[in-house]
């Protein structure tokens, strides 16, 4: 219940004792209730209770708290000043005012000290220790990213509305007395984002990267090409974009759903090399690293469409255009010497663009009947000694793996790629089920965990027939929640070998950034602790009492997340 609500129920009750005793008890028992709920919003919640998503590996509360004010100096050496500016910034709007930065302090009260120490033990390059006691604020890492995860837990130890736009008159900025220490278990921590299928306005794509920080999450995959789409420029094939980025209409409702009707609008944009570059800035100001995938050989329809040499059909496919509904095209990219080239140059500029060490070149769903149809392809699995189709896709994966690797970036692919022999060096998304993943690590490779059973964020999330129209599938909260990213089938000496997690919000049935939200959250914030979390501290109850008082922050924000059956 807001405060809102229950204000009106006091008031009310007020006048209601007075003018209709019988029913004083009725409504004293209603107020009880409500005093006494766990809601962080009923005025007699206890925001002392420090509610951190995901939850901090060790954390003991202590006696009394520490009163943020105007005059509260933020302390921070030279390397540790970037992320001292962003605290600062990051208090500044709800607070009111910017805290004064100073490298050295002779005072010990009244300060928020931030501290880098490359020796401090044991929490790895993004954990990190919080003291908050009477007299100051101290936070303690190794590099950077530990620093700035301490920042994200001290703002979710502040009000909620410290989460505000603009200054929120008659709050006290009071964080409690606390002691903390914190590291994450994985280090890949990811969520995709798929605007081929629609597109995703920047604007709340950085919006996106802001929600996803403070969930410590750090990284993210954008989908960036598909049949539907090809969202990012490509200097050398300008085509891709002026007819790739634009389809003529979408279909309308369930891909299953017949008759098929479209909508009759064109669809589309793309990210500028420029807007690429914001992106990926903003995001690694917030220690998040964006993944770009490039899909091949299959889902390659409005590449096909933009340059029609690089089909299995040249001459028919003159007259493609990139698909207005969903499923799998049969479209897939020729296995020629200039189709290798050219996914070559496009992954130059990729790489130029994209710091990241990991370059996703896709490989789930290559239908290969046109592969199968063709004489000249055929005649090129024939020539390489290869044995079918699949070992082809390993040829064309291995052509990719090389280039990665001669630029020091190494290739990620969804299970796929493990058919017909995996390019050393891969690392595997493990999407069709945890197999893939167990194979992949037991043979020595990497793998992030992405299976549908529970990290599809584009299946339902309640009975369907109260949620707006998903993919299918059913995955509710908790049961994101309860998955453990290393499955008992990997042997012990190859769990390092997981790198982490990730949920995915394919795109076909999200057409708008609020249903994005809405599909993430909260059960982006189950992942967050998948990924974060110690599995010994995991919690279902727990997390939900948590999630009740996080939610509070997710409103401030203004983040369109799906609320709980009993918050309706
Ligand atoms: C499968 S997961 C796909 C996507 C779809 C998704 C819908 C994967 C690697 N491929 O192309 O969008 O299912 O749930």
């Amino acid at each position: 219940m807001s405060t809102r609500h229950s204000n009106l129920f006091r008031q009310t009750a007020v006048s209601q004792m007075v003018a209709h005793s019988h029913l004083t008890i009725a409504l004293a028992v209603v107020i009880v209730v409500c005093l006494f709920s766990r809601t962080p919003f009923s005025a007699a919640s206890k925001p002392e209770r420090a509610s951190i998503i995901p939850r901090p590996v060790s954390i003991r509360q202590r006696q009394g708290h520490f009163t943020i004010t105007s005059s509260t100096q933020v302390v921070a050496k030279k390397e540790a000043t970037a992320e001292a500016l962003k605290l600062i910034d990051a208090l500044a709007p709800s607070m009111g005012f910017r805290l004064q930065l100073a490298a050295r302090s002779k005072a010990q009260d009244n300060i928020i000290k931030l501290e880098l120490d490359p020796q401090l033990p044991q929490i790895g390059d993004e954990g990190y220790t919080l003291k908050v006691t009477r007299e100051n604020i101290l936070i303690r890492a190794r590099r950077p990213a530990g620093l700035f995860y301490g920042i994200q837990t001290l703002r979710q130890l502040l009000p909620p509305s410290i989460f505000r736009k603009a200054k929120v008159e008659g709050v006290t900025w009071k964080v409690p007395g606390v002691e903390i220490t914190d590291y994450p278990r994985f280090k890949w921590r990811g969520l995709l984002v798929d605007p081929a299928r629609h597109f995703i306005p920047k604007s709340a794509l950085l919006r996106f990267i802001d929600t996803m920080s403070l969930h410590k999450l750090n990284s993210l995959q954008i989908h960036l090409t598909d049949d539907q789409g090809w969202r990012i420029e490509i200097k050398k094939y300008p085509k891709l974009t002026d007819i790739g980025a634009r389809r003529d209409e979408t279909l309308i409702g369930h891909l299953s759903k017949r008759p098929w009707l479209f909508d009759g609008r064109r669809h589309g944009g793309f990210y500028t090399q420029d807007d690429i570059r914001e992106i990926v800035r903003y995001a690694s100001d917030r220690h998040i690293n964006i993944v770009p995938e490039i899909e091949m050989p299959g889902h390659a329809r409005a590449a096909i469409s933009s340059y029609p040499h690089l089909g299995v059909f040249p001459e028919k496919q003159r007259s493609l255009k990139p698909w207005t509904h969903w499923g799998v095209s049969g479209d897939i990219f020729a296995p020629r010497p200039t189709t290798i080239a050219f996914l070559q140059d496009v992954l130059s500029e990729v790489i130029q663009l994209f710091p990241s060490n990991y370059i996703h070149i896709g490989g789930d769903e290559a239908v290969k009947n046109q592969w199968k149809a063709s004489e000249e392809i055929q005649a090129v699995i024939r020539e390489k000694g290869l044995k079918n189709e699949e070992e082809l896709q390993s040829w064309f994966t291995r052509q990719m793996d090389t280039f990665l690797s001669k630029h020091g970036r190494r290739l990620v692919g969804w299970d796929e790629i493990l058919q017909g022999g995996l390019a050393p060096g891969a690392i595997v998304m493990s999407w069709r089920g945890e197999q893939g993943g167990i194979t992949a690590a037991n043979a020595g490779h990497d793998v992030v965990m992405a299976p549908t059973s529970h990290t599809y964020f584009d299946y339902y999330q309640g009975p369907a027939e109260k949620e707006p129209l998903a993919i299918g599938g059913y995955l509710p909260l908790r049961k994101v929640y309860h998955y453990d990213p290393v499955p008992a089938a990997i042997a012990p000496e190859k769990t390092r070998h997981v790198l982490g997690v990730q949920g995915q919000l394919w795109g076909e049935y999200i057409s708008t950034p609020r249903h994005l939200e809405y599909m993430a959250y909260p059960r982006a914030a189950a992942l967050a602790e998948v990924g974060w979390s110690p599995k010994r501290s995991k919690e279902y109850e727990d997390f939900l009492i948590r999630l009740r008082h996080h939610i509070g922050r997710l409103r401030a924000i203004g983040i369109c997340y799906r609320p709980a059956e009993s918050e309706k």
